[in-house]
């Protein structure tokens, strides 16, 4: 049977090496598979089409390596990206699983955490360059409370500038071009976690002293865990030139942090995001990596992982030709059309004719979002083409 949908190194599908590699151990279990090392995850994915590998410097490098240590396990690493053709094309760091981060890295009381995790942070950025990484993830998993009677909220906002305003100014100085992305997540593993959408992130790096170089890391599982749209979170993004990297995966609504294989929750959130970052339904293209921010279910072994990852892209592509058929349907085409009346710009001329505007007549009209939404699903479920 010829594959319809085949991944190739244009699609720019990446995994981190924590997806993959995640054993299944949970709050309540331990692991249900063996660990794969790194140079084994740069083959595995490699084999199922997958174009780039995301790390984090502990996910390479353990805390605590001796510099030879490093400088070995590194260059066994770039062998095997080499031997693959796989890219690093984003580098973050682990700035939450040490017990030091316990009440946050940028964000902790403590002067000396903080600059504890900064120095760790450009450490990590080092190792993104030297790897080829154009973009830094930020992702303050503790930077968060379960108590407001710790710290004030304002405080904790104001360390976390501090410490991004100073690796901005470090990275610049370097020159090497790199792009930061704020990730945000409203809660897990502290109770609330500062700046807890992309929304909130929007603002903060408006307050930045560089913050032409930072930008966003929208998640499905995280936006979708504040109950929000990613979709609406995304293009917000996009509109204002700050999608620099995307974390694709699915997520149920009110349930702990999931990281389910893309798509296999909100078919039909998935469809409308892959239209966005596609530019099917219009504006240009997002052209940055697709990046899967998820893990096999617990239930599975080391193959059900190469088969979750063929699922992420998979789902991915099929969505991506879907997308494409839902907006090249005439009868799509004729309903949006049919509403596009009225889209003149709100200028004087449009609000000095408002006398001719009869608001009653415009309310009776019916937008035809029923026939519309019924389209798309049928093109999700594949019996329009
Ligand atoms: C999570 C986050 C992380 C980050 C990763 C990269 O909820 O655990 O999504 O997976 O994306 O740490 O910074
Ligand atoms: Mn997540
Ligand atoms: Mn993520």
């Amino acid at each position: 049977m010829i594959d319809q949908y085949p991944v190739t190194a244009a699609d720019r599908f990446t995994f981190g090496l924590w997806t993959v590699g995640n054993r299944g151990a949970d709050p309540f279990g331990s692991a249900v598979r063996p660990a794969l090392s790194p140079v084994e995850i740069v083959k595995g994915l490699a084999k199922v089409g997958a174009w780039g590998v995301n790390l984090h410097d502990n996910d390479l490098i353990p805390m605590g390596s001796s510099a030879p240590e490093r400088d070995r396990i590194v260059s066994e690493f770039k062998r095997a990206l080499s031997d693959c053709g796989m890219q690093v094309p984003m580098a973050t760091t682990n700035l939450f699983s040490h017990p030091v981060f316990k009440d946050g890295a940028f964000t902790a009381g403590d002067s000396r955490v903080r600059a504890f995790a900064v120095r760790k942070a450009m450490t990590a950025i080092e190792l993104g360059v030297e790897l080829g990484a154009t973009t830094i993830v930020f992702w303050g998993g503790r930077e968060g409370s379960e108590t407001d009677a710790l710290k004030d909220p304002r405080d904790a906002i104001r360390w976390y500038r501090e410490s991004l305003n100073h690796l901005c100014a470090w990275t610049k100085a370097q020159g090497w071009g790199l792009r930061f992305a704020l990730e945000a997540k409203p809660n897990e593993p502290r109770g609330d976690i500062y700046l807890a959408t992309t929304g909130h992130m929007l603002h903060f790096i408006t307050t930045l002293d560089h913050p032409q170089m930072c930008g966003v890391n929208p998640e499905v599982a995280h936006e979708t865990m504040a109950g929000l749209s990613m979709v609406h979170a995304v293009a917000q993004a996009m509109e204002c030139g700050k999608l620099f990297h995307i974390d694709l995966n699915a997520q149920r609504i009110g349930k702990y942090d999931q990281d389910l294989r893309f798509g296999s929750e909100d078919l039909k959130g998935a469809f409308f995001l892959v239209r966005l970052l596609e530019g099917t339904g219009g504006y240009p293209a997002y052209t940055g990596p697709r990046h899967f921010d998820a893990h096999a279910y617990r239930t599975e072994d080391v193959e059900g992982v190469w088969d979750f990852a063929r699922g992420c892209m998979r789902t991915y592509k099929i969505l991506a030709v879907r997308a494409r058929a839902f907006d090249g349907d005439p009868e799509v085409q004729g309903i949006l059309q049919s509403n596009a009346g009225g889209t003149a710009a709100l200028g004087d001329a449009a609000l000095g004719g408002t006398a001719q505007i009869d608001p009653d007549a415009i309310a009776t009209r019916g937008l035809r979002a029923e026939r519309l939404d019924q389209l798309a699903i049928e093109h999700i479920m594949g019996v329009r083409q």
